[in-house]
């Protein structure tokens, strides 16, 4: 079968590190190909060696100009990087900017440096999925460096953020929602805090907000450092991409980046099912209707919502591939 053939040529030329290669690779999981998944489940022993670092912060914060300054930054120190913007609350790849950005600098024809952007278009509650897979191909194609761009909404099952050896909060003066989250325990301490826009007046306020809401925390054996960025002019970035690399050799002296690798794919695992298991239930309850008569049901007070969950699950039964 053709899609046989392409599938491992793709492979093979995927793990040489060909861009094409990984743009086409990616564009089948972006589409719920199933020749995309079957190309992932073949390349899965052959991840693991790159470097994920996790972007998560508000909108407009700098996150996409952050990761420009840095990609500039880790070419100086030669390593070969790859970019995944992802935007769930866009049915627009609007991280193209960060594209845009960075295809209109000197990396455009820089073989060691890829960029992608991913939107809610059509992916259909499968974004995370298709983003997940699309990090493990970049793992794939040997680049040193991947580096995953989210807004943090925190409403998914799962948060590709949470891929990540190393995640980065990036915040900016102003940014004292997320204060607040973090002292109430609401957001996960992240592994290093970048006040990006640091020219601003208030930054040293808010970098003492952000010291005070961590010492509120319960604190580990890893101290998060604050870092202070002008993404726009790469002031700090340098800093940045220090604290970085410090996070990944303290995680790896500790052993803890094993401990760590192993409980993010479990809780990979379980999302997954879990965003699948929740669509198939919302394509039988439009789809099914003795489903939509035990929502009638529930509606008219025949019987309760426990037990309709239940009765639900329990006519299991699917025939509908793979969620
Ligand atoms: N003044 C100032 N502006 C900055 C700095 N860094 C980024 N910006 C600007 O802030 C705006 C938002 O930057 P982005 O990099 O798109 O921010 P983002 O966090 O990726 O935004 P979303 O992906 O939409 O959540 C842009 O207009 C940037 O030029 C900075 O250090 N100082
Ligand atoms: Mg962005």
């Amino acid at each position: 079968m053709r899609s046989r053939t392409t599938s491992s040529e793709l492979a093979e030329r995927l793990l040489a590190g060909e861009k094409r290669a990984l743009a086409r690779a990616i564009s089948l999981v972006e589409n719920g190909d199933p020749a995309g998944a079957e190309l992932v489940a073949g390349l899965y022993p052959r991840t693991g060696s790159a470097r994920i670092v996790g972007f998560t912060g508000p909108p407009g914060v700098g996150k996409s100009t952050l990761i420009g300054a840095l990609v500039k930054e880790l070419r100086e120190r030669e390593r070969r990087v790859a970019v995944l913007s992802i935007d769930p609350s866009s049915p627009f790849t609007r991280g193209a900017l960060l594209g845009d950005r960075i295809r209109l600098s000197e990396h455009f024809l820089d073989d060691d440096v890829f960029i992608r952007s991913m939107a809610s278009r059509g992916a259909l509650g499968g974004l995370a999925e298709a983003a997940l897979q699309a990090a493990l191909v970049m793992d794939a194609a040997g680049f040193d460096e991947v580096l995953l761009e989210t807004v943090g909404v925190g409403q998914a099952e799962i948060d590709v953020v949470d891929h990540a050896d190393t995640v980065v909060l990036v915040l900016m003066p102003g940014s004292g929602d997320s204060i607040q989250a973090l002292k109430a325990g609401v957001m996960e301490i992240p592994d290093v805090i970048v006040v990006n826009k640091a020219e601003h007046p208030l930054t040293d306020t808010m970098v003492r907000e952000v010291r005070t809401a961590l010492s509120l925390g319960p604190g580990g054996d890893w101290k998060v450092p604050i870092v202070k960025t002008v993404a726009a002019d790469g002031t700090g970035v340098s800093d940045l991409l220090d604290a970085i690399e410090a996070h990944r050799v303290h995680v790896e002296a500790t052993g803890t980046l094993e401990q760590r690798r192993a409980r993010n794919l479990r809780n990979e695992v379980l999302g997954l099912a879990a965003a699948r298991m929740r669509r198939r239930l919302e394509r039988r309850i439009a789809e099914d209707p003795a489903v939509a008569a035990l929502l009638d049901d529930v509606v008219a007070r025949r019987i309760d919502p426990a037990s309709a969950a239940a009765e639900l699950l329990a006519r299991g039964g699917d025939r509908d591939g793979d969620g």
